[in-house]
């Protein structure tokens, strides 16, 4: 919440007795408000926890307010055992999902949307909202594999985080080959609100921009920092803010696994000062593509970043042959701060993810469960 929202809700009588956008309104123990605010419906998703969702099925469709629905049974844990990561994620205070990259080719195919279904709650398109995929030529969209993702969470109350409206990579050569300012300006925001408000009201997080940092924290040569300077990245989240205002905008990268790391330290002062400047940032995301063993300096560097924003998340885990420990330090991690809202798993199925031969993820080709998921769950 900006300083602005926050003062008008204290200067309004009763207005804090309702949740808002994304909040918590109900769930086993819950003892908290369960009416959303206007136009969101309160959603059950698991037994232990409802949020406030827009444009989900049930609820009073569309009256002033909704209330938290009936318990549903618990989460059974397909193709885990007893347990689903997510939804003892959200027995915990502020904690809001643990989710996993897929999209509509995993969804349909073999036993993966039954095991997101029943384990996560929250889903990330790996590749179909990357500007190659959505507009591979200027001004001709292509949203379909988007949608299909973006339907199938909704009607599965899962969250989404969108990715990813402004990389240098996966960039179209149409894009990345303009030298004009005005083009590219124009080209950049039309891409930015096009996508973002497509999904208005569906998508609870953005990452708005996406490996804009060199390894010692400087900016990224692309083809948007050297056309356009630094501004933007003002301008590219001044125009997601204006497309999806509920939506959360976050900067998201690798390598800031370590608050000693140049990268990391980059981060937290460029954010400090973007955030201090009025650019409508609302979180770090720390991809978090780890080798075996390096876990260790990864609390020390999410403290560093989430303090530098009013969230944070670790948002592409994958870490190299899944040691037990390192998933289990950095769910812990995030756990043991206020303000790191979830964690998002780089795939489902080891032999799915982008480094399929160091065997990171948490489920095995069979889609069973590896050490590492039950150990994630035995910290939760
Ligand atoms: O996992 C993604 C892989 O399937 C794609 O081929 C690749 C290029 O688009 O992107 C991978 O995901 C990347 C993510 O979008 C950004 N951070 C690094 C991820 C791994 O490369």
């Amino acid at each position: 919440m900006r300083t602005s929202e926050l003062l008008v809700l204290l200067a309004t009588p009763g207005a804090l007795a309702v949740v808002q956008p994304w909040g918590q309104c109900g769930g086993q123990g819950w003892s908290g408000e369960t009416t959303c605010t206007s136009g969101w419906n309160c959603v059950a998703a698991s037994q232990w926890y409802s949020q406030c969702l827009q444009g989900s099925g049930s609820g009073n469709g569309g009256g002033a307010t909704s209330s938290a629905p009936a318990t549903p049974a618990p989460t059974t844990g397909t193709g885990s055992g007893s347990c689903s990561v997510d939804a003892k994620w959200k027995t915990h205070a502020g904690k809001k999902y643990i989710g996993v990259a897929t999209d509509q080719r995993a969804l349909t195919s073999g036993q993966n949307a039954e095991i997101i279904k029943a384990n996560f709650g929250q889903v990330t398109p790996e590749n179909s909202m990357k500007w190659d995929t959505v507009e591979s030529s200027r001004g001709n969209f292509n949203f379909a594999q988007a949608d299909y993702l973006v339907n199938w969470a909704t009607t599965n109350n899962k969250l989404i985080r969108g990715h990813t409206t402004v990389w240098h990579s996966q960039l179209p050569s149409w894009v990345s080959s303009i030298t004009d300012r005005n083009t590219l300006q124009s080209v950049m925001t039309n891409h930015i609100t096009t996508e973002i408000a497509r999904y208005k009201g569906k998508v609870y997080a953005w990452d708005v921009v996406n490996e804009i940092l060199n390894e010692d924290g400087s900016f990224r040569s692309s083809v948007f920092y050297n056309v356009l300077g630094q501004g933007f990245v003002e301008t590219a989240f001044k125009a997601a803010r204006a497309a999806d205002p509920a939506a959360k905008l976050y900067i998201n990268d690798y390598n800031l696994d370590s608050a000693t790391y140049g990268k990391t330290t980059g981060m937290v002062s460029k954010v400090k000062s973007w955030v201090a400047a009025g650019v409508p940032i609302d979180g770090i995301g720390s991809q978090t593509h780890l080798s075996a063993g390096q876990s260790s300096s990864v609390a020390g560097a999410l403290q560093a970043l989430c303090s530098a924003a009013s969230e944070c998340a670790v948002t592409e885990l994958d870490i190299a042959s899944a040691p037990t420990a390192d998933y289990q330090a950095v769910t812990k991690a995030c756990l043991n701060i206020s303000n790191c809202v979830g964690i998002t798993v780089w795939g489902l199925r080891d032999q799915d993810s982008w480094r399929a031969n160091t065997s990171p993820l948490l489920f095995d080709s069979n889609f069973q469960p590896k050490a590492a998921y039950n150990g994630m769950c035995s910290v939760l």
